[in-house]
């Protein structure tokens, strides 16, 4: 098998955050994630007004803004919680179990205002369930889940070498309250409630001459049976980032949802 039908993961799935994207995916009919790299709290607070309704989730670096601070952060919160969509950190965690979480609790206060962060699986299970399930649990954070990054997008990347990927599964089924899924390029859990995110997704471009490598959302949802597409550039480099919001919307949606009968 290989894509379980939403409804049914809905159901099944022990990620409680699991459950809210998966019923904010249904009711907005996205599965659609915007990486907003952008370098200055205005402009990404602008383009997230511009996409909130489209999306299902906003994606930042929040150590590329130059001006980040709490009044920015509440102002995120409060536009996710009235447009509903997920806030998603990227800041790729990849150290020491007690390292995560100074970094999680400290300066940027990361676990207060993401509901989902990226960890590297090269540190291991136990720095990964340890501080993140704590957190995630803990309801003084919102931070509820984290995503494994079991593949790269980039050129070259080591996630290719023997058993990478397949390790990294093994951390998420052993941690499956706090993993709710994946970064990946080729869906890595077949059969199963965990969602597979995927960047290094652009329907104009091939690469950027930096080492990122782009393909289409067929590609990316029907061949590699991905859930969910994240997509940067494609919109926030495009004079017209709207209609590229409602173009990769739709046809991520379509590619999605044609053989889930669940939700026909
Ligand atoms: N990203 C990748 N590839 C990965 C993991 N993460 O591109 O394997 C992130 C980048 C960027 C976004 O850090 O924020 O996804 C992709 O944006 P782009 O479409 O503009 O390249």
């Amino acid at each position: 098998c290989s894509r379980t039908p939403l409804n049914e993961r809905e159901s099944l799935t022990e990620s409680p955050l699991n459950k809210k994207i998966i019923s904010l995916m249904k009711n907005k009919k996205s599965n659609l994630c915007l990486a907003i790299d952008y370098t200055t709290t205005e402009q990404v607070l602008q383009m997230v007004e511009l996409a909130g309704p489209f999306v299902l989730a906003i994606k930042l670096h929040a150590d590329a803004i130059t001006d980040f601070n709490e009044e920015f952060t509440k102002k995120l919160v409060t536009m996710a919680n009235d447009i509903n969509f997920i806030i998603f950190e990227d800041r790729k965690f990849g150290d020491t179990g007690n390292t995560n979480l100074l970094q999680l609790s400290g300066a940027q206060k990361i676990a207060s205002w993401a509901d989902v962060v990226t960890v590297h699986a090269v540190q291991g299970n136990d720095s990964i369930g340890g501080v993140f399930r704590k957190l995630a649990l803990d309801p003084a954070y919102r931070l509820s889940g984290v995503l494994l990054i079991a593949q790269l997008s980039t050129k070259g990347s080591l996630t290719a070498l023997p058993g990478y990927t397949e390790s990294a599964v093994e951390i998420a089924n052993n941690n499956r309250d706090v993993v709710s899924g994946f970064i990946a390029q080729t869906r890595v859990s077949a059969c199963s409630d965990l969602l597979n995110w995927t960047p290094g997704v652009n329907l104009d471009a091939k690469t950027d001459s930096a080492g990122q490598q782009w393909r289409g959302v067929d590609q990316a949802i029907d061949i590699q049976q991905n859930d969910i597409v994240i997509v940067g550039r494609g919109v926030t480099s495009s004079s017209e980032p709207v209609q590229q919001l409602k173009r990769y919307r739709q046809i991520a949606w379509d590619a999605l949802t044609k053989n889930d009968t669940s939700i026909h």
